[in-house]
């Protein structure tokens, strides 16, 4: 089991373009990606975890595996999710309920 922390994450597209990288690079892997908890879980058949690494960073995000520091950071985006959908940019600050007239 190979864990990854992928902070640029953030949709139903993120969670196909990262699985379908993963598959790229092993087509039997198992992948569950959990987009509360911004992680990538992957059973690997044939790739190692550098290489599902690798490949999750040519789809577009920054992952960190969950065992080791963050050495090689993700890349801090100003806002939205990898994919560029832009599913993540909500205002920090919109009212939860209350609306003025
Ligand atoms: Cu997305």
């Amino acid at each position: 089991m190979t864990i990854f922390r992928v902070e640029d994450m953030s949709c139903d597209h993120c969670t196909r373009a990262i699985t379908e990288a993963v598959r790229r690079v092993d087509p039997a892997a198992t992948v569950q990606v959990d987009l509360a908890q911004r992680q990538v879980r992957i059973d690997a058949v044939a790739a190692d975890a550098a290489q599902l690494g690798a490949a999750i960073v040519a789809a577009g995000y920054g992952p960190v595996p969950m065992d080791a520091p963050p050495a090689r950071a993700a890349t801090t985006r100003s806002g939205g999710c990898g994919c560029g959908c832009g599913a993540a940019k909500e205002p920090p600050s919109a009212p939860a309920g209350g609306r003025q007239a």
